[in-house]
């Protein structure tokens, strides 16, 4: 038994910009979690708004890091991947997935944003992605990768609830018993993150208030928070309006300061509110 719950994420470095493992390491070590890293690339900077970044992937470290910590006998209680730099990478987290069965397997589906593929994601990534998926415990896409994984186009147009119920049924279909899709614009004009538990057949449904701005990272930052609350023992839609509600304070607080959107929001300022106590009841049952 660990002191502490263990995560092993499995995700990138990026030096500069604010997300991957520069976001998850704070945001889960301040919910009192701790955090090992199991980088999958090591980059100058995220690959929005930075220009030529520099990359290296770290496949081949993958398996010996894992094989180390089967011999010095290393648990976890959460195996929790994200961006990977190359194909094979899905396998990697496979075996680590196959290591701790008893592990809370949490797959944020990392390939794009705002409709579009990130450079570094090939086709045969993306395709490879779906056999994570179909392993998962609980997947985090946001709208763009959840159209990739049903092979769908990016819809155009706002979603009804019928829609988006769908959306959430259909990938949970293919594996996880828990899907949230974040950044849903819904039909009545309120963005939204939703969620499904397939074993209890539920939706939900918490909104936000969006600014006028894109701060790459925010992603990294939901899934870490609703990762560590649900760790910490939160029902799902508890989970998702703790992590709905810390992602709108940053967001709004880097908003406020009328920073770099490149930079990512300003984590330095906002974790402190991770550590106060907090109530969270924001959500509707759909
Ligand atoms: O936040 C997602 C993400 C993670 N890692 C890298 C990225 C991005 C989004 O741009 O570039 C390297």
């Amino acid at each position: 038994m660990n002191e502490y719950k263990r995560v092993a994420a499995i995700h990138d470095i990026s030096g500069v910009g604010r997300c991957s493992l520069s976001v998850i390491i704070p945001t889960m070590s301040v919910m009192g979690i701790q955090v090992c890293a199991v980088p999958t690339a090591v980059l100058s900077a995220h690959t929005n708004g930075f220009g030529d970044v520099v990359m290296k992937d770290m496949t081949e470290y993958i398996p010996e890091a894992l094989s180390h910590y089967k011999t010095a006998g290393v648990g976890f209680d959460c195996i929790y991947s994200g961006f990977l730099a190359s194909a094979r990478q899905v396998s990697l987290c496979l075996d680590f997935f196959s290591a701790y069965p008893d592990a809370l397997k949490i797959v944020d589906p990392v390939m794009g944003d705002n409709g579009k593929r990130y450079k570094t994601y090939t086709a045969e990534m993306c395709e490879c992605m779906a056999e994570l998926v179909a392993a998962a415990d609980v997947i985090t896409p946001n709208l763009t990768e959840a159209s990739i994984l049903l092979g769908e186009e990016y819809p155009v147009s706002q979603l009804s609830l019928s829609e988006v119920k769908s959306m959430l049924v259909k990938l949970s279909g293919k594996g996880p018993e828990t899907v949230v899709i974040t950044s849903v614009p819904m039909a009545d004009g309120k963005n939204s993150n939703v969620g499904y538990d397939k074993k209890n057949n539920a939706f939900w449904r918490v909104t936000y208030e969006k600014v006028p701005k894109h701060y790459p990272g925010t992603g990294d930052l939901f899934a870490s928070v609703l990762t560590g609350g649900l760790l910490l023992g939160d029902s799902l839609p508890i989970a998702i309006s703790r992590a709905t509600s810390f992602c709108e304070y940053a967001i709004k607080t880097t908003f406020g300061y009328g920073t770099n959107a490149r930079e990512g929001v300003m984590l330095e300022k906002c974790l402190p509110l991770l550590t106060t106590p907090q109530s969270f009841m924001d959500y509707t049952s759909l």
